[in-house]
């Protein structure tokens, strides 16, 4: 499914009509606090699934504790799509109530 139809814009530079492609939208992927999945955890999952090092990770799973939601990275729908279903997956595969989403930027 394609998500974002747009035309491209018309504009007019120094007397001549250019094109200007437009930009794919982009989306947050969010990863939301709970009280049961375990900080570990957490961290491991920001290190496979959105390629954070330790301290990275380390820092938007403790925001994520403190304000209930951090932002795991920022992609286009498809990818942003793929990564909310494989780390919800991964999670409950786990036993583990981890909560992945996305918002539009
Ligand atoms: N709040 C969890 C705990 O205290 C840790 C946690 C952090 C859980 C981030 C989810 O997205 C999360 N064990």
């Amino acid at each position: 499914m394609v998500h974002h139809i747009k035309t491209d814009t018309q504009i007019v530079v120094k007397d001549k009509v250019k094109t200007q492609a437009q930009k794919p939208p982009r989306y947050k992927v969010l990863l939301l606090n709970d009280d049961f999945t375990p900080m570990d955890f957490v961290v491991s999952v920001l290190r496979m699934f959105f390629e954070k090092g330790y301290e990275e990770a380390t820092f938007i799973m403790l925001q994520v504790h403190r304000k209930g939601v951090g932002v795991c990275g920022v992609y286009v729908y498809d990818v942003a799509e793929m990564k909310v279903s494989q780390v919800n997956e991964y999670s409950r595969r786990r036993g583990f109530p981890l909560q992945c989403t996305m918002e539009k930027e």
